[in-house]
């Protein structure tokens, strides 16, 4: 980022003080934050004993030998037993668990009792598949309930999992496979995905054959397809899981035995096997949950968008939620099949009070128009999440507005794979919100934002985002290489976990995210951040959703190109990029106004809903495009090139 710290250009007036009932009535209040301060590790023992273990722990964290901690060391627990044999054993095996949408129609609930069946059959099938505790077990399934059921059946037996995401190749899923040397392959004949049956079984065919560590491939029938076989490899779930017996002792594990790894992409090179491990893990995911959506179990409704492949998934669909006995949806399909009311169907059908997705699928919807969810009845709503990017403000207040009814408080969660849980958000009973802003660490958490010498920026200045202190559900290593762990984490600042993504502090202290600081633009020697040039653009009535990047320029070093999706009324001209060039030069000043506007009608983002803006950069450079492996869509990118002029506009 050079030295010239990160400028903070956008201003936000907006307030939104918490409800009075949800705040009378809230989970988490204040003095949550006055006890964490006050004894930071004695708070998050506290939250420890939220979780049945079979041996309690006396010992909270040990960081003597930083950055490896030891979270809860002699402790021990089982963390499918939290998840689901608890609450039966607390008469709530009638409640539902999961509700399960998919694609095509079909609708399937299953209460803990059931899912306590389904779970200890499964661990009795991977036991007879020869998986015990400490092998490796690769997951590649769609939106399903086995997707969950996999995963809880691995943590029972104490075999990390490592879910990879369904859209993946062949490739992507040997090379995670490769790199945990998993033994066992959990996938599907396929899934369903905009209307159509679409197969997964072949990509795991081609993928094991690099792979002489895979023993078995489990597969379960979801399509019905045409699936080609090979004998004594493969095995049907419905075969060997369902002749199982209903009991299953479960093993108490160490509180930092292995729990999955998870594998990021990253930018460059191999991808990275980001570790968690059981207690400490378990631990904040489980408390945020509570904490951060102020679930209540017996009322509510909760419901996360994510994929089970994203981490997202992992933290806030399997593990907070099922350890406390949330009541969820489990949505196997995109938001647009069959049609593009589907979510607020959703939403309407089950009564959904909790909702948690991404700002992309928010700006989705506004570009497709407020009369759609108008539509139906979303008056079960209680609180909203947004995770996966910073949200830019005016998406906020319509996700407020037109989801939310104007009467439910937006949580804007910040965490990455690697914190395992959320780490920055206001707490909906708490905090005053501000369109735009993550705002404050939670209780337990200590964060700030440094500048290049890792000083703390003051109040109103902007810089990188790092974390001062160990949490309990940060990574360990990176799988099998704890070198690349302490060069990416733990080397830009000493004795701080750097986050890669830039950030401000405005007037009131609050954090404001600003972006990877690899996207940070450099124009006329100003560090300007994609996100407030983005959210600029997106405060003007007739742009849905922008991706700006920094290209090559002579004279400035790099120029702000911005890639526009109008709102459904709005149609392009020149007239109107003209308008918009002037509308952020009004917001932000002049320095921050795009030298071309280009209107597209898709921008290239990976499963997880983010906008690669490496690609638009090699777009607007005029450059060959590099790896396309983790767009969701690769044919975006050949509609963005074709709208292209052919050479850059002079202006
Ligand atoms: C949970 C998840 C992590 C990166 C992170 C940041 C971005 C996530 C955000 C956010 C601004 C938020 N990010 N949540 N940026 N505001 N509320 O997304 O994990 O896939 O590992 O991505 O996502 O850039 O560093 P992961």
């Amino acid at each position: 980022m050079n030295n010239a710290s990160l400028a903070n250009l956008l201003h936000e007036e907006r307030r939104f003080a918490p409800p009075a009932a949800l705040a009378a009535d809230a989970n988490v209040t204040a003095d949550a934050y006055e006890k964490a301060d006050a004894d930071r590790l004695g708070f998050w023992a506290e939250q420890a004993r939220r979780l049945s273990w079979a041996v309690a722990p006396t010992e909270t964290l040990d960081w003597s030998d930083p950055p490896f901690a030891s979270w809860f060391a002699d402790g021990k627990l089982n963390v499918a037993y939290n998840c689901v044999d608890r609450h039966v054993e607390n008469g709530l095996g009638d409640r539902v668990a999961l509700h399960f949408e998919g694609e095509p129609g079909d609708s399937r609930s299953i209460t803990y009792a059931e899912l306590q069946r389904e779970v200890v059959k499964a661990a009795n099938a991977l036991t007879e598949l020869g998986v015990h505790a400490g092998d490796r077990v690769a997951i590649y399934l769609p939106m399903i309930p086995e997707a969950v059921i996999a995963m809880l059946a691995c943590a029972r037996l104490g075999a990390p999992h490592s879910v990879v995401f369904g859209g993946f190749s062949a490739e992507a899923v040997a090379a995670r496979i490769q790199d945990a040397d998993a033994k066992l392959v959990i996938t599907a004949d396929g899934g369903y995905r905009r209307g159509k049956p679409s197969a997964l079984k072949p990509a795991i065919d081609r993928a094991v054959t690099k792979c002489p560590t895979v023993e078995h491939v489990l597969v379960v029938r979801r399509t019905g397809g045409p699936t080609v076989w090979h004998g004594g490899r493969d095995v049907w779930w419905h075969d060997i899981v369902d002749r199982q017996s209903e009991t299953h002792t479960p093993e108490a594990f160490p509180a930092e035995h292995p729990l999955f790894i998870l594998y990021t992409s990253g930018t460059t090179g191999k991808p990275k096997g980001i570790l968690h491990t059981t207690g400490g893990y378990l631990t904040q995911v489980s408390y945020t949950h509570h904490a951060v959506f102020d679930l209540k179990p017996e009322t509510d409704v909760y419901w996360c968008t994510a994929d089970v492949g994203w981490v997202t998934g992992h933290s806030y669909i399997t593990y907070g939620p099922l350890s406390n006995g949330a009541t969820q949806v489990l949505y196997e399909g995109t938001p647009d099949t069959p049609h593009q009311g589907r979510f607020w169907e959703i939403v309407e059908k089950y009564g959904v009070t909790i909702l948690y997705t991404a700002p992309t699928a928010i700006r989705t919807f506004m570009k497709w128009g407020d009369h759609i969810p108008a539509e139906y009845d979303l008056s079960s709503l209680r609180v909203l999440g947004s995770v996966g990017e910073p949200i830019n403000p005016e998406a906020w207040v319509w996700y407020r507005e037109h989801i939310g009814g104007g009467r439910c408080p937006i949580v804007d969660t910040w965490w990455q794979t690697e914190t395992g849980a959320m780490m920055l958000s206001p707490l909906p009973g708490v905090t005053a919100t501000k369109p735009g802003s993550a705002q404050l660490p939670l209780p337990g958490i200590s964060a700030t934002v440094v500048d290049d010498d890792a000083n703390e920026v003051p109040d109103g200045a902007g810089g990188y985002l790092v974390l001062t202190e160990p949490w309990p559900s940060m990574l360990r290593t990176i799988w099998g290489d704890d070198q690349r762990y302490l060069d990416t984490y733990w080397s830009r600042f000493e004795g701080k976990y750097f986050a890669g993504d830039g950030a401000k502090k405005d007037e009131d202290g609050d954090i404001w995210l600003l972006g990877r600081v690899d996207d940070v633009m450099l124009v006329s020697g100003h560090n300007i951040s994609t996100t407030e040039v983005e959210s600029a653009l997106v405060s003007h009535p007739a742009v849905a959703e922008a991706a700006v990047v920094g290209a090559n320029d002579p004279t400035t070093g790099q120029a702000i190109c911005a890639f526009v999706i109008l709102r459904g009324t709005a149609s392009e001209s020149d007239a109107l990029a003209e308008e918009l060039r002037t509308h952020v030069a009004g917001e932000l000043g002049p320095i921050a106004k795009p030298k071309r506007i280009l209107t597209v009608t898709a921008l290239p983002t990976t499963r997880s809903g983010k906008i690669m803006r490496r690609l638009l950069r090699d777009v607007a450079e005029n450059r060959a495009l590099g790896d396309v492996s983790t767009l969701t869509d690769a044919s975006v990118m050949d509609l963005i090139q074709a709208a292209l002029p052919t050479a850059p506009d002079e202006d």
